[in-house]
């Protein structure tokens, strides 16, 4: 039998990167186009910063089995497009009895989880809370923080992701926003 060999990854908190990784990705404002209700104030975002990074994942793949665990730390930026918080784009796993785990190391976020029937679970998270985020919801963060979210996740490896669900359904049921007091809110979206 041939064993995979350990690996030891730290976490940069401050840079919100994981270490020895093998896997990098960004995302844009520009590669968000669409993800938000008010598509005025994303244009004004997009002329000042289209090409800068909105948030980054950075991972590591032992392997592509069911028995193997991605793990990676994403970071995003704080801000708003108008009162809607900076999100992810979210996805369900397409394989979609594949869970997650996610811990955040710094910042504030909510984890806006939805079943593929439209129930809703929000769950707010700071530094060192962990959320399982159970097989079959649909997952996104939100940075509703002043810094950057970051939080470290793990998950088999042959979850893959399915973004269709949410472009295909005009996004997810509710947004978070600021509720005017330095809080957020969740509202009804009304594309979905
Ligand atoms: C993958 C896992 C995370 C996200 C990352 C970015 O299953 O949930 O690595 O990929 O937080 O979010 P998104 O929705 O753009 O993939
Ligand atoms: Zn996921």
């Amino acid at each position: 039998m041939i064993f995979t060999e350990p690996r030891l990854c730290d976490i940069s908190v401050a840079t919100g990167m994981l270490q020895n990784a093998d896997g990098h990705y960004r995302k844009s404002y520009r590669d968000l186009t669409g993800l938000y209700a008010d598509s005025e104030a994303f244009d004004a975002i997009l002329a000042q910063k289209a090409d800068a990074i909105a948030y980054e994942v950075t991972s590591y793949t032992p392997g592509a089995k069911t028995s193997d665990i991605i793990m990676g730390v994403t970071r995003m930026e704080p801000g708003k497009v108008g009162r809607e918080y900076f999100l992810t784009r979210g996805h369900i796993h397409a394989n979609g009895d594949r869970p997650e785990v996610y811990h955040t190391l710094s910042g504030r976020g909510v984890m806006q989880m939805e079943s593929p029937e439209g129930e809703v679970r929000l769950v707010e998270m700071g530094p060192q809370q962990v959320c399982y985020v159970p097989p079959y919801w649909i997952h996104r963060s939100v940075n509703i923080g002043d810094d950057d979210l970051v939080m470290f996740f793990a998950y088999p490896a042959d979850s893959g992701q399915d973004y269709g669900i949410i472009e295909r359904s005009g996004g997810m049921r509710v947004r978070i926003m600021d509720d005017g007091r330095g809080g957020w809110v969740a509202e009804d979206n009304p594309a979905w």
